[in-house]
């Protein structure tokens, strides 16, 4: 194989890698509306373009023979239609990851250094592309996603204290848990973009579902999985004008209410407090599991228990009906926060 040769390789995987980050990098920005992910994909684009500069570009300009290829005729044929945008998304990530692969091989012969960096290049991409494939907008069943919620987590700003958020997120990732809630009563929002932007950007957190508490300004600006609301926060209405299909959830304490947000089409619904709860001030007073049992057989939208619960009393509400448990401060005062998580998750069994 000479020089030649390679640099033919390198340059048309190159260009297959960067076309497919583009296409799927137009999905992410005008079909999903989201900035991390649409930022992301850029930033791998243009780190093609940087490793490609090791190499001299008049090697690969002129090793380019798109006209002298086999392949063009052979490959046309197989360019199937697509349903929508979840299969482009799908399909151009393969092609830029097998692009990679290639660019990883072929660079060896040349440099092995080289290889190194694209093959953390792909590894990159499949990192993202679990997180764009995760997240509600993309899945194809949104219900099932929430469905599929146990322990939930509320990162009450106040019971996070000045420990740094990530650091007790990857603890709950440890322990099991696949969703938090970011809640900051006190709204600090450059802070909590902030730190929520650091949640997503960060590699080990793809499995986690990201809701904020209240804010559709901070789940757009950041891309987050979903808002919570409660009764007096925006109506649920003009939030999925806002929202198209990410996850929402509204705070309830009755029947009625639930109903209501099932009915203006709240992908879930808390149901609270079912115990006193010292975490949020203005709860009303406890409902007792038995509320559970009665809002369970009226709705049929997830219902996520919430307030007051904690290793001892987990299973009375799992047993009337939660399909998911709410959190704080039973796992964010707990001095080994994995262990907690675990713990409670444990009793769903
Ligand atoms: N919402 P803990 S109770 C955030 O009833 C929140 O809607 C509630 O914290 C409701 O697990 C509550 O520490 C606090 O009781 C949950």
């Amino acid at each position: 194989m000479n020089q030649q040769e390679i640099y033919r390789i390198i340059d048309v995987n190159a260009n297959r890698a960067r076309e497919g980050l583009r296409v799927v990098e137009e999905a992410t920005r005008f079909v999903l509306n989201d900035s991390q992910f649409t930022v992301c994909l850029k930033e791998l684009r243009h780190r093609v373009t940087g490793i490609l500069k090791s190499f001299p570009a008049k090697n690969l300009l002129s090793a380019r023979d798109s006209r002298g290829d086999v392949g063009r005729k052979l490959y046309q044929a197989g360019e199937a239609r697509r349903d929508d945008y979840r299969e482009i998304i799908r399909a151009n990530m393969v092609r830029s990851q097998e692009a990679l692969r290639a660019l990883e091989e072929f660079s060896k012969l040349i440099d092995s250094q080289i290889g190194e960096k694209f093959k953390s290049l792909r590894f990159q991409l499949y990192s993202l592309e679990k997180k764009i494939s995760g997240s509600p907008v993309v899945e194809k069943d949104k219900g099932q996603l929430v469905r599929n919620w146990k322990l939930y987590v509320v990162l009450d700003r106040r019971l996070v204290d000045d420990r740094d958020p990530v650091e007790i997120v990857k603890a709950l990732v440890a322990g099991g848990v696949t969703v938090i809630q970011w809640r900051d009563k006190k709204e600090n929002l450059r802070e909590a973009i902030e730190i929520v932007s650091r949640l997503r950007g960060c590699n080990d957190l793809e499995d986690i579902n990201v809701i904020i508490n209240d804010r559709v300004d901070m789940v757009l600006a950041l891309g987050a999985d979903g808002i919570h609301l409660g009764q007096d926060d925006l109506p649920l209405r003009e939030a999925r004008k806002l929202l198209g299909e990410k996850i929402i959830g509204v705070s309830t304490h009755s029947e009625e209410e639930a109903l209501r947000a099932e009915e203006e089409g709240a992908d879930y619904i808390s149901l609270g407090p079912i115990f006193p709860t010292q975490t949020k001030e203005d709860a009303v007073s406890s409902l007792g599991v038995r509320k559970i049992e009665e809002v369970k057989k009226a709705i049929g939208i997830p219902l996520v228990a919430i307030g007051g619960i904690n290793a001892d009393n987990i299973g009375e509400v799992i047993s009337a009906g939660a399909d998911t448990v709410a959190v704080a401060s039973a796992v964010l005062k707990a001095k080994d926060i994995t262990a907690a998580a675990g713990e409670l998750l444990s009793k769903f069994q």
